[in-house]
């Protein structure tokens, strides 16, 4: 069979933490091109999917105390549940843990080895567990990852498999002076260029299993497995019949687009086409590279800490305006940054004014004036037609489109609602009311039914469950295809009931960062000793709402009988954790003495009090042990300051047995 679908894919996530925002971007983005390539009338297949081996993983797996399967399913399923909230329409959803992904990644490293790209050799160098990447001395500056400055480099020697690298770069080149392989934006382009025209060395290719174990064994040698990006890229073509249907995957693969960010083009634009054409297999046709999503100029990222929590800010603001705030206001092909003001002052104009507005005005006067039957149409003014004619404006959006400039697009999706809404006032058709010209008023209105129509059809790949609810409101079918965009003559039916789809949105007060903490008093019921992790406890501690259980690692330094009914300082809006399979949900707050003695902190009161941060109102949200690791928290005069405020309830201090200065954690 030969290629008959339009396939794009994004990268596969790591399961190594919860998805941040940048993955949420990275998603809505590859579903808003798969839903406009459909409406095109094209078999789309979209796939996404997650990296589930390498080091990364296994260490934060190790770290939690978890198995590995179990620590990757619990993100797993926070990710299905993301991409189920934010409506993505994905036809395939890849795990690198599966049967049928490592069947595919060993036929390919086999295709690699008949042709002579994969040889062993000593490896010794320097590696960057945030990247899973070798990296050379080029690509690091004074000597640390630029991407994760955070987290030092570790040092490897080993033999390993290499893979001949040096022998494509001739070809590489060629693909792209030649655009063979499309890069958008062209800027990423000449950065791949400059990296292949520079001296690029063969790579490393698998790691071994006594060191690293968690990856896919290397074919006819279990004692390596493959180096986890040479395992992730294969994805794109495992899954969709390389091993197992040569039918389904000669109808699918090249692909259109690999949508990826800007930190993995290395991997994906030259690692990925010599994998191929090693393999004897086409290479991809575009390369789609996005920017990040920071946070006050900060790239947001598991390893960086400074996770925005995505379920959280979908939960706040609608997962449609979420959705729509990210492919307007981050610019598809560069860095955007990430702004709750700016989300909220998006959303009032664009959505509650300009397009909520126009819909309620709209479907008012159908209701009252036409007693909710669509108004027929009579004959059209200049000003109708001269309208009518903005309806179709494919042309341009299929160039934004297949710019993948997502963020203009939508731009000029709203230009015509802009128009649809200057044609209202224009047409006024509240005037044509009072003069009583009932057949007038038919038509103007039978023009912006037909315009809610095609806005309707054009919003959808961006937002498409506005677009469905609209489609319910004028009570029409939902033809979505792009040919149904120019003005129809013949639109018949009833409206359907309509509701408020924008309301307004207040603008938020400036919250002070140590608002976000939520203590209470609570008091251990229980204290067990862990069955796993023999210095800690397991604690059932009542915080009035309800008990909660607290992992705790105070074993010698206190007795059970010292902690039950006692009333201690708890932190009950940490994210909750597994600590040796049990999953904890609150944290107390201690520090060590002289003498190396845990101490915890205490505060007299009643079970569930509020304990403030000096007067502050408590406003919390979920916090993550890395962001709470940031805090400054420590003892003074035998209490416990936050920054220069003191932990209190509203008539006790917190208390704790420490001198001065001892940061508590
Ligand atoms: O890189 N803004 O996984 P990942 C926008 N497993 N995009 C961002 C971002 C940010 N702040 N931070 C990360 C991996 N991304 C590999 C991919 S593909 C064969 C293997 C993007 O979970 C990042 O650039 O670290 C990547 O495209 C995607 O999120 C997944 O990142």
């Amino acid at each position: 069979m030969s290629k008959k679908y339009f396939y794009i894919t994004t990268a596969i996530a790591y399961l190594n933490g919860s998805p941040h925002l940048g993955h949420a971007l990275e998603i809505i983005q590859a579903d808003c091109i798969a839903r406009f390539y459909r409406q095109l009338v094209k078999d789309v297949v979209f796939q996404t999917g997650s990296d589930e081996h390498g080091i990364k993983i296994f260490n934060a797996a190790k770290e939690s105390r978890m198995n590995v399967e179990d620590f990757i399913n619990q993100y797993h399923e926070q990710f299905i549940r993301l991409y189920k909230i934010l409506n993505v329409s994905h036809d395939y959803y890849v795990r690198t843990t599966s049967s049928v992904h490592k069947r595919g990644a060993s036929k390919l490293w086999l295709k690699m080895v008949e042709n002579g790209d994969l040889y062993k050799s000593t490896y010794k160098g320097f590696y960057c567990i945030g990247c899973e990447s070798f990296k050379t001395s080029k690509e690091l500056v004074d000597g640390i990852c630029p991407y994760h400055p955070n987290r030092p480099l570790i040092e490897i020697e080993e033999e390993n498999y290499f893979f001949n690298l040096s022998k494509y770069v001739n070809r590489l080149i060629e693909i792209y002076e030649k655009d063979e392989i499309r890069i958008v934006p062209k800027k990423r382009k000449a950065e791949i260029l400059a990296i292949l025209k520079s001296e690029l060395t063969d790579v490393s290719f698998s790691r071994q299993k006594n060191k690293m174990p968690w990856g896919i064994p290397v074919p006819n040698d279990p004692s390596h497995v493959m180096y986890v990006w040479a395992d992730a890229l294969s994805n794109y073509i495992t899954n969709i019949g390389y091993e197992y249907d040569e039918d389904k995957f000669n109808s699918i693969w090249p692909a259109d687009v690999h949508l990826i960010g800007k930190d993995i083009i290395k991997f994906h634009a030259i690692y990925w086409p010599a994998m191929l054409i090693s393999a004897g297999i086409k290479v991809p046709k575009n390369l789609f590279v996005h920017g990040f999503v920071t946070l006050e100029g900060l790239k947001i990222g598991k390893s960086l800490g400074n996770v925005i929590d995505p379920f959280f800010l979908i939960e706040k603001y609608g997962s449609a305006p979420f959705r729509f705030y990210l492919l307007k206001n981050i610019p598809s092909n560069d860095d955007g940054s990430f702004n709750v003001d700016n989300l909220i002052e998006t959303y009032n104009s664009a959505l509650a004014d300009q397009l909520g507005n126009l819909i309620l005005r709209v479907l008012s006067f159908i209701e009252r004036d036409f007693n909710g039957e669509i108004p027929a149409l009579h004959d059209l003014d200049k000003i109708d037609e001269e309208f009518i004619r903005k309806f179709n404006f494919m042309e341009q959006l299929r160039n934004f489109m297949e710019n993948f400039q997502l963020n203009k697009a939508l731009d000029r999706v709203w230009e015509f609602i802009r128009d649809t809404n200057k044609y209202i006032n224009d047409t006024e058709p509240w005037e044509i009311r009072k003069r009583g010209n009932i057949k007038r008023l038919s038509t103007v209105l039978y023009v912006l039914v037909e315009a809610l129509r095609v806005i309707s059809i054009y919003i959808h790949p961006f937002i498409p469950s506005i677009s469905d609810k609209m489609f319910t409101f004028i009570g029409l079918e939902p033809l979505m295809d792009f040919s149904n965009v120019d003005f129809k003559t013949d639109t018949k039916g009833r409206i359907g009931k309509k509701e408020i789809l924008f309301p307004k949105m207040q603008l938020e007060k400036k919250k002070n960062p140590l608002q976000m903490y939520d203590f209470r008093v609570g008091k251990v019921l229980e204290a067990e000793i862990h069955p796993e992790i023999k210095d800690f406890y397991i604690l059932k501690i009542d915080i009035k709402e309800k008990i909660i259980t607290v992992c705790a690692k105070l074993v010698p330094d206190y007795k059970k009988e010292e902690l039950i009914q006692e009333p201690l300082v708890v932190l009950t809006n940490i994210k909750p954790r597994k600590i040796g399979g049990i999953l904890s949900e609150g944290m107390l707050l201690g520090g060590k003495g002289s003498n190396e003695k845990m101490e915890i902190a205490r505060i007299k009161g009643e079970p569930g009090e509020q304990i403030y941060i000096g007067d502050l109102e408590p406003m919390p949200e979920t916090i993550t042990m890395k962001r709470f690791r940031k805090a400054k928290i420590y003892s003074s005069s035998q209490k416990i300051k936050i920054e220069d405020k003191f932990l209190k309830t509203k008539s006790e201090f917190a208390r704790i047995n420490l001198k001065d200065n001892v940061k508590l954690t």
